[in-house]
C-alpha cells in the first residue's frame, strides 16, 4: 500500500478563474458540507484540511476578479490571477506529498489540475496519471479556442510549448519532474479541439475516449491504460477527475456538460479498480458548479457524485 498510515490532506481549492463561469469556487465548500470529512474519516483515514487560497481573495467568481488578456501568443485570461491561485495550491500538494500524506484536491475548475500534477510529480517521480474527463485539457495559448486556462493544465505540467505560455507561470520552471507523455491516460474523451486531437495522436497518449469504453467497456479500458501508464504496476496513480466525465444526467451540474459520458457506475468502477491496487497516491475532484444547476436535485446530485468519487477512491464499494 502506498499509504500504509492511512493520512489524507484535503486541500480546498475554491478557485474559478480558470473559466469564465461563478460558482464552481464554492464546490469546495459545498463537498465538505456533504461530509467528505468524516466520510473519509468513516474509511479508517486520518483527514486534515489545508486552505491555500484562503485570505488571498482568489477564491471569488471570476467576474470579480480583473479582467486581463494575454494575447501575446494566441490567448490565455487572467494569467496574472491564475498563475496566483494555482502557484499556492501548487506548493500545498507538493508539501502535502513530500510529507506522505494523500493530497487530496477539490475544486475549483481544472486549471488547478497543474498544480496537483506538478506539486504530486516533484515528490513522486515515478507517478503515473489517470486524466478523467471528457476533454483533454492540453491547449496552450496558441492552440486555445477559448483562452480559458483550465484547458491547459496537462499541456503546462508536460512543458509543452514553453516559449507560449504567459509570463506569470515562470513559477513552474522550479518544479522538478515534467509529466511525461508515457504517464498519463485519459478516459472518457468526448469534446476535443482539433489542435487537441492532433497533439494527443503525435505525443503518442494513451487517450480512451467514450467510444473506447463503449467498445472494450470500462474494466478492460482501465486495464489497458494502466497497462500503458503503469507496466511495472508499482508506480503511484494520480487521479484527476473532471466530474464532467460522467454523463450529465450524474453531473448535471458543471460548466461544460457534454452528452455521451460515463454512467455512474462507469465512473466509480475507474477509481474503484485503482482503490483495489493500493496504489492511489492522489486525487483531484473538480469542476463541481452549483450555480449551473437548474434545480436543486441536480446541485445535489453533482456533489453527492463528487463525494461519492472521493469514497469510492476510498475504498468504499470495495467489500
Ligand atoms: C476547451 C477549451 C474544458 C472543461 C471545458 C474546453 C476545455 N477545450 N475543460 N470544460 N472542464 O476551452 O480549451
Ligand atoms: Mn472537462
Ligand atoms: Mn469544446
Ligand atoms: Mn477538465
Amino acid at each position: 500500500k502506498f499509504y500504509p498510515t492511512k493520512e489524507v490532506t484535503i486541500i480546498s481549492a475554491p478557485f474559478s478563474a480558470g473559466q469564465g463561469k461563478g460558482g464552481v469556487e464554492k464546490g469546495p465548500g459545498l463537498l465538505l458540507k456533504h461530509g467528505l470529512r468524516e466520510d473519509l474519516e468513516a474509511l479508517g483515514w486520518s483527514v486534515s484540511i489545508k486552505e491555500p487560497l484562503k485570505g488571498t481573495g482568489l477564491d471569488v467568481p471570476p467576474s470579480e476578479l480583473e479582467e486581463e488578456f494575454d494575447r501575446s501568443h494566441g490567448i490565455a485570461k487572467r494569467p496574472t490571477v491564475v498563475a496566483q491561485a494555482t502557484e499556492r495550491v501548487y506548493r500545498a500538494v507538493k508539501e502535502v506529498s513530500h510529507q506522505k500524506r494523500l493530497p487530496l484536491t477539490i475544486g475549483g475548475d481544472h486549471s488547478i489540475g497543474v498544480s496537483t500534477l506538478a506539486g504530486f510529480l516533484d515528490a513522486n517521480p515515478d507517478a503515473c496519471v489517470l486524466w478523467i474527463d471528457a476533454h483533454a485539457d492540453i491547449n496552450t495559448p496558441e492552440t486555445s479556442p477559448s483562452g480559458n486556462i483550465h484547458g491547459f493544465p496537462v499541456a503546462l505540467a508536460m512543458g509543452l510549448s514553453r516559449e507560449v505560455w504567459p509570463k506569470q507561470f515562470s513559477w513552474l520552471d522550479e518544479a522538478k519532474n515534467k509529466l511525461a507523455a508515457d504517464r498519463i491516460a485519459y478516459i472518457g474523451l468526448r469534446d476535443l479541439d482539433p489542435c487537441e486531437k492532433k497533439r494527443v495522436r503525435e505525443l503518442g497518449i494513451a487517450a480512451y475516449s467514450m467510444y473506447h469504453v463503449d467498445k472494450y467497456g470500462i474494466a478492460k479500458v482501465v486495464e489497458m491504460a494502466l497497462a500503458r501508464i503503469n507496466p511495472t504496476g508499482k508506480s503511484p496513480v494520480h487521479i484527476s477527475y473532471d466530474v464532467d466525465a460522467l454523463d450529465p444526467l450524474f453531473t448535471p451540474a458543471t460548466g461544460t456538460p457534454v452528452r455521451g459520458g460515463l454512467t455512474f457506475r462507469e465512473g466509480m468502477y475507474i477509481v474503484e479498480a485503482v482503490a483495489e491496487t493500493g496504489n492511489l497516491g492522489a486525487l483531484d475532484i473538480v469542476e463541481c458548479n452549483p450555480d449551473l444547476a437548474s434545480t436543486d436535485v441536480h446541485e445535489i446530485d453533482t456533489i453527492t457524485a463528487g463525494c461519492a468519487i472521493a469514497k469510492s477512491a476510498f475504498g468504499e464499494t470495495l467489500v
